[in-house]
């Protein structure tokens, strides 16, 4: 791959956590602000956005494979999913910026992740009514795979012992701030702008086909069947975490002898983690943040 040492990424020391733009953020998405604000969406780019964990890697497969598994199925078996799918907003040693990998991605549409809450999305994907996906996974897996996430990965800061995660999540000092805020500023965004499909980790998990039919239609992709069955199965986790171009093992700031970036892909793992006296203070908080919003999730299917 063109311009990339992924080795320089080994060096990579934990970031700081800062205040930006009134959310918690690491240099490594704010290096590059002033491209990332100037970015020029074109109207067929398709946005996946979503909080960190919950599906972005998995959406972005089944789209991968919808737009290009016939006509160009070498992407899928020689380019890692995260230069198909370039992330915004990240800027990391030895890596071209997302920026510059979306500018110039060849394919039609480009499809592009970015984890940043709604507010900050660069206005020429609004301008340009771009097709936006949204995944939200429910607070309390999000919270664990997040967690194990931070662990394994030397590009987060230190997530500490599980309970003092938990007590940063609660407060949203967490990078790509609060999950509160996320889940619900995308939520409010739908209810104006028609071309935001928002979909939830929960459901994609009790049943992919169905999900994969709902984003054929969103995108208003005429996919047969078979091909939708074709789809289903390469996205199930076992596949996808085989898949080297899909397991991120390909990157070396990822510590899997800590934790696999293709943890467990379940709902209800939250329990295997939670204390009962955890549980009741997340409980008692999510409902104060979350009493103004008719966004509701399932914590178990
Ligand atoms: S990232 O780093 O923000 O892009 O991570 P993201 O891809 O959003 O989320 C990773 C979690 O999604 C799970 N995952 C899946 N679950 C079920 N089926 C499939 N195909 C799948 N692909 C990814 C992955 O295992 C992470 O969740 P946890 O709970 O940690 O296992």
């Amino acid at each position: 791959m063109e311009g990339i040492d992924l080795s320089l990424l080994k060096s990579l020391s934990r970031p700081e956590l800062f205040e930006f733009e009134g959310i918690s953020m690491v240099q490594y998405f704010t290096d590059n602000w002033e491209n990332i604000q100037n970015f020029k969406a074109r109207p067929d780019d398709i946005l996946i956005a979503t909080y960190p964990k919950a599906g972005t890697t998995w959406v972005s497969y089944m789209l991968e494979l919808l737009y290009f598994g016939n006509t160009e199925p070498e992407r899928q078996t020689s380019m890692p999913i995260y230069i198909r799918v370039p992330f915004l907003e990240s800027l990391f040693p030895g890596m071209p910026s997302g920026v510059e990998l979306a500018d110039n991605l060849p394919t039609t549409p480009r499809l592009i992740k970015t984890h940043l809450p709604v507010q900050l999305v660069p206005k020429s994907f609004w301008e340009q009514n771009c097709k936006v996906v949204y995944v939200a996974r429910n607070a309390k897996d999000n919270a664990v795979s997040y967690f194990h996430f931070e662990r394994m990965n030397m590009g987060q800061p230190d997530p500490g012992d599980w309970n003092t995660f938990l007590q940063r999540f609660m407060e949203g000092k967490k990078v790509f701030g609060p999950w509160y805020d996320h889940v619900c500023g995308y939520w409010e965004k739908k209810q104006t702008y028609s071309n935001l499909h928002y979909m939830f980790f929960e459901d994609m998990v009790e049943d992919t086909g169905r999900e994969v039919g709902h984003l054929c239609s969103f995108l208003g992709l005429s996919t047969a069947i078979e091909e939708r069955e074709r789809i289903t199965k390469s996205t199930h986790f076992d596949a996808m975490k085989q898949n080297k171009m899909t397991n991120y093992s390909t990157v070396p700031i990822l510590d899997f002898t800590i934790s696999p970036f293709m943890r467990k892909g379940k709902v209800g793992d939250w329990k295997n983690h939670f204390t009962v006296a955890q549980n009741e203070q997340f409980d008692e908080h999510y409902k104060q943040k979350m009493k103004n919003t008719t966004l509701q999730f399932r914590t178990e299917i």
